[in-house]
């Protein structure tokens, strides 16, 4: 069915900038973009549905590309207690931290899962948000990495949003592997990867690369099996530490590399030549009260791509609202309004694989879009979290 959108402006964010068509119109021909112009030019033709979006700015339906959704049970205690001085590593050598959300989502059933993580996403949702991205990596055994990317797949299917599911095996050491990460890592190529992947439960392979989980080297060879596989690859990379895991995720063209506040200037380049995007978690930046800034200058200078993401997980992210992160992303590591938005959008749909069909507002793309009732674009990364009044158009079709 063909659908016209009029009486709108759009930042339609091709090129990675607002790219705004004032008094724009918009056709959508079934779940995608037929026509996106000024109105003046609108094609002469039979429009059987109208619709008049009252002023509204379109953007791109926001894409949140770097999550942990799915999890058993939370760590408010612990947030808690730090806050009292106990600190993260007191809580880790107690049973807390990555290991108590693992029992948790272990002990945790299927419909749990689902439940606990279907509100997160409808409180992301409520943002425009029409692409997630959920990594795996709470289970660290094959039937718990199973049971997640099964939620995971289910969200997709049962919620009005598009998911990407990432394998994240190689989060933390499961204690069955208690000072045998070699061995951890043994096992994820060659059971666990290749049964979840036969699934066809697998998007994407991510770990996390630093000096409290997994080497540069154990990294490789996860990227060789994925690669193997036919699987892109994405790392979490110079969160903590500079391992230069982001040069090693772009020699094996990784999508995205992510958090990289200790990344240097040569990783910026490594990333440029590939294409491997930029994620920035201004929620976990915030929440570890984190004062190095990833290196914004050098990131600019050799064209690397950023996405922005909130990394909503129990641990150093419980973030809600994808906009709070665009307004923390500018604040709090300096990107403009419009870098930010880009972040959400174009780029968070690179960082995935899925630029050619979301991410921005051209013709041939999946009509995945929001009218937001606001004044201008940079509202979207100004107002704190909160209600903004708007509609959401997902593949064509307008959802509650
Ligand atoms: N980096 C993080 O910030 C989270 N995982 C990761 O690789 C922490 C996850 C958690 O503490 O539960
Ligand atoms: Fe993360």
């Amino acid at each position: 069915m063909k659908t016209l959108w009029q009486n709108c402006h759009a930042a339609t964010m091709a090129q990675g900038a607002y790219s705004i068509i004032e008094d724009a119109a918009i056709v959508t021909q079934g779940e995608h973009i037929q026509w996106i112009g000024p109105r003046a030019e609108l094609p002469v033709g039979d429009y059987p549905a109208i619709n008049d979006l009252k002023g509204a700015w379109v953007t791109p339906g926001l894409i949140d590309c770097h999550t942990h959704a799915v999890f058993g049970g939370n760590r408010s205690g612990e947030f808690e207690q730090r806050l009292q001085g106990v600190s993260y590593a007191d809580i880790a050598a107690a049973g807390g931290g990555i290991a108590s959300t693992v029992r948790a989502t272990r002990a945790a059933s299927e419909d749990e899962l689902f439940a606990s993580a279907a509100k997160r996403l409808k409180s992301l949702m409520r943002d425009g948000v029409t692409t997630v991205e959920i990594k795996s990596g709470y289970g660290l055994d094959l039937t718990s990495e199973r049971k997640m990317l099964r939620v995971i797949r289910r969200l997709g299917a049962e919620l009005p949003v598009s998911v990407r599911s990432t394998c994240l095996a190689a989060h933390a050491l499961p204690p069955e592997y208690k000072d045998r990460a070699d061995d951890y890592i043994e096992h994820i190529c060659a059971e666990m990867l290749p049964a979840l992947a036969a699934e066809g439960l697998v998007d994407a392979v991510d770990a996390f690369c630093e000096y409290l989980a997994f080497s540069p080297e154990q990294v490789e060879r996860l990227f060789l099996t994925a690669q193997r596989l036919g699987l892109p690859v994405k790392l979490h990379a110079e969160q903590l530490s500079s391992l230069h895991g982001s040069s090693l995720a772009a020699r094996y063209q990784a999508l995205s590399a992510d958090h990289l506040e200790f990344m240097t200037e040569d990783d910026a380049k490594a990333m440029a030549e590939s294409g491997t995007v930029a994620v920035l978690l201004p929620g976990a930046f915030y929440f570890l009260r984190e004062t190095q800034l990833p290196p914004m200058d050098a990131l600019r200078k050799h064209g690397v791509k950023i996405a922005v993401a909130s990394d909503l997980n129990p641990g150093t992210s419980p973030a809600l609202s994808l906009r709070l992160m665009l307004n923390m992303a500018c604040t709090c590591l300096r990107l403009t309004p419009e870098e930010a938005l880009a972040g959400a959008t174009i780029h968070a749909a690179q960082a995935l694989g899925m630029a050619q069909t979301h991410g921005s507002l051209e013709a041939g793309k999946v009509a995945d879009f929001v009218a937001w009732h606001i004044d201008r674009p940079a509202d979207l990364s100004y107002w704190l979290g909160g209600d903004l009044e708007k509609r959401v158009v997902r593949h064509g079709v307008e959802i509650d």
